[in-house]
């Protein structure tokens, strides 16, 4: 397993639309597993492809407060909102490290995706799994959680990424 580099935003590669995966074969587990390894090194709790510059339909998930519940999704997508109700949460994101903002997204989703065994299958989140998974849903088709920021926040932002950058 390797820990693979992080894309920053305002990387403009950030923007790019994930390919489904045809066929899960062992460069795609092999590319969760890295994911996976990038994500506990980072701290997350979630991660997309597209943020470590693979653009393929890819994310991996843990929430478990002991690090220890892997989830892999394979060309995820949302097949019901069960609860339409929206609730707020702080999200962060490895792409925009330090940064931490409330946004509000459907609590209750039903989840479709393919399984490292090529397998589909159901996916009831709720909570911090819900949003976790929207959110990285987002990145695949190049969407970041600034985008729901005003203009004004989302310069802010960027301007202090690139100083960041500047200042390593
Ligand atoms: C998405 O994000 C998420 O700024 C996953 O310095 C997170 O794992 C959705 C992280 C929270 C909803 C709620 C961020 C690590 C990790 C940072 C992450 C940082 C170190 C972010
Ligand atoms: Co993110």
């Amino acid at each position: 397993m390797a820990t693979l580099k992080i894309l920053i935003f305002p990387d403009p590669k950030l923007r790019t639309v994930a390919e489904p995966v045809k066929e899960v074969d062992d460069s795609v587990v092999r590319l969760s597993e890295d994911m996976l390894e990038t994500m506990y090194d980072g701290n997350g709790i979630g991660l997309a492809a597209t943020q470590v510059d693979i653009h393929k339909r890819v994310i991996v998930v843990d929430v478990s407060n002991e690090k220890n519940d892997p989830l892999v999704l394979i060309n995820p997508r949302i097949n019901a909102i069960i609860n339409d109700e929206n609730k707020s949460y702080s999200e962060g994101c490895l792409s925009v490290p330090g940064i931490y903002e409330e946004l509000e997204r459907p609590t209750s989703v039903e989840i479709k995706a393919l399984g490292v065994d090529g397998k589909e299958f159901t996916l009831i989140a709720e909570d911090l799994l819900s949003v976790v998974i929207q959110h990285e849903m987002d990145h695949l088709e190049g969407k970041m959680m600034v985008d729901y920021l005003s203009n004004l926040k989302r310069e802010m932002i960027r301007k202090k990424m690139i100083k960041q950058k500047a200042s390593k």
